[in-house]
């Protein structure tokens, strides 16, 4: 409902997504409402502080929470705008689940009235947004629906992907293009308006289905290069050559512009949003499919790499270092190096220990492995193997001096001086 001319914001999902967007939305001067199913979440937002970490984050949902702009509650209440962020997973068969973005246009169904605008931007398989629309028409027969009767809709509906990069959330929201997809052109227009409220970058509008596709291709384009640099990694290692070293070098070249390999790839969006793409259409995605397997093997090749250096040196206390799924951040979702740390872990028992300066216990994957957490200056002190699996600024500024002696396995590359003659010990041993 609007008071006093104030637009009212309802963000359902106060994730990794959902949050930064309420705080943001909310320091324009809109009134925002987040809508989230755990209790102990809502609880953290309405006392002014956060449940992730993200750079300025807390200092953001602080300020807007004290100044009453943004609330948090279990309950959702009428809005002007509805904006769905909730995950969008799928099974252990890769068919995508939209659940969770259904059971939230079920709750924004009780609440909709004329002129109220719905935006999804979990993201989604194509075709989500008009399922969401059919939803609403069948729940809500009293409204008309866009994009169904050909004539004029009460409520707007439209798709507008996120595309924040974690660690630079605040920043990109604001910062990064938004491609918003309406299920009518006039849809994509209302949903624009709204979105000019906080954005810098360029607002493009375009149709629901195009906005699904382009966010899944944008992270199957990284996930297929991604993949093309740890193929590359392994054919290196074949023939006894620094990957980095070649990749650094053909990328000297004007069009070549290589990414960088690593222990495979992690994280709830790259790793996941190619395979929407594939089990669209199974026929036409062979490429796409195969990065994800390229993707996937790596990671147990860089688990047999280190077991191979390790069991090279009996009874030597081992480092791995880092656990997150990529550089400066506190998120283990699907990160390989904590797969990788893991499995090692319960390989060889207490030699592991593990280093990562944005946790404060090992996860439970370690659970009954022996593993210990230690901090990087005990792991120096202690630790002849290194296995360094996330280049974290911490990790990248260990000066030669420290590990010169060490028998290192770089999956990151952040040691491009470590001794050659170590790394080609490593080579012969991985192979
Ligand atoms: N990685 C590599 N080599 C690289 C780059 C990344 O191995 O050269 C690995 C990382 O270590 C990590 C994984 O890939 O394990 C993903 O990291 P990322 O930084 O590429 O991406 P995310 O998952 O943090 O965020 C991506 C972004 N998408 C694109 O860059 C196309 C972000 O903009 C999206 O908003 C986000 O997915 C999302 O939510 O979909």
């Amino acid at each position: 409902m609007v008071v006093d001319g104030e637009l009212n914001v309802v963000v359902l999902g106060l994730g990794y997504i959902g949050l930064p967007t309420a705080a943001v939305i909310a320091r324009t001067g809109a009134r925002v409402l987040g809508v989230d199913v755990t209790q102990a979440v809502v609880d953290t937002v309405n006392s002014g502080r956060v449940h992730i970490e993200e750079v300025d984050l807390d200092g953001l949902v602080s300020g807007v929470v004290a100044r009453g702009s943004l609330r948090a509650s279990t309950e959702i209440a009428p809005a002007d705008v509805f904006v769905i962020a909730v995950p969008t997973p799928f099974a252990d068969d890769h068919t995508p689940d939209v659940s969770y973005v259904l059971q939230a246009a079920r709750s924004v169904a009780t609440v909709l009235k004329v002129g109220d605008t719905v935006i999804l931007e979990s993201t989604s398989p194509v075709g989500t947004t008009e399922q969401v629309r059919d939803l609403l028409a069948k729940l809500r027969p009293d409204l008309r629906v866009p994009g169904r009767t050909g004539e004029q809709a009460d409520v707007a509906i439209a798709y507008c992907p996120e595309r924040v990069l974690p660690g630079r959330i605040l920043h990109e929201l604001i910062a990064n293009d938004r491609v918003i997809g309406g299920v009518t052109p006039r849809c994509a227009r209302k949903a624009l308006g709204f979105y000019r409220r906080f954005v810098r970058g360029a607002c493009v509008t375009t149709s629901a289905r195009a906005a699904e596709m382009t966010k899944l291709t944008e992270n199957a384009f990284r996930d297929v290069n991604i993949a093309f640099a740890n193929e590359l990694s392994l054919v290196a290692d074949t023939m006894g050559v620094d990957v980095w070293e070649v990749i650094r070098l053909a990328n000297r070249h004007p069009r070549v512009d290589i990414l960088q390999p690593g222990p495979g790839v992690g994280g709830h969006c790259i790793a996941v949003d190619p395979w929407f793409l594939v089990h669209a259409d199974p026929a036409n995605t062979p490429l796409i499919r195969t990065a994800r397997l390229v993707n996937d093997a790596k990671t147990d090749h860089v688990v047999a790499q280190a077991a191979a250096l390790i069991e090279a040196r009996p009874g030597e206390p081992v480092a791995c270092l880092g656990l997150a799924f990529k550089a400066n951040i506190d998120d283990f979702r699907e990160s390989p190096a904590l797969r990788v740390a893991a499995a090692l872990a319960h390989r060889f028992g207490e030699r592991v220990r593990v280093v990562e300066p944005y946790a404060d216990r090992l996860p439970a994957a370690f659970a009954g492995s022996g593993a210990t957490l230690v901090d990087v200056d005990t792991a120096i002190e202690t630790c002849g193997v290194m296995i360094v699996l996330v280049d974290h600024d911490m990790f990248r500024s260990i000066p030669l001096e420290e590990r010169a002696d060490k028998q290192v396995l770089d999956t990151r590359g952040i040691w491009p001086d470590q001794p050659r003659a170590l790394l080609r010990l490593e080579l012969r041993l991985a192979s």
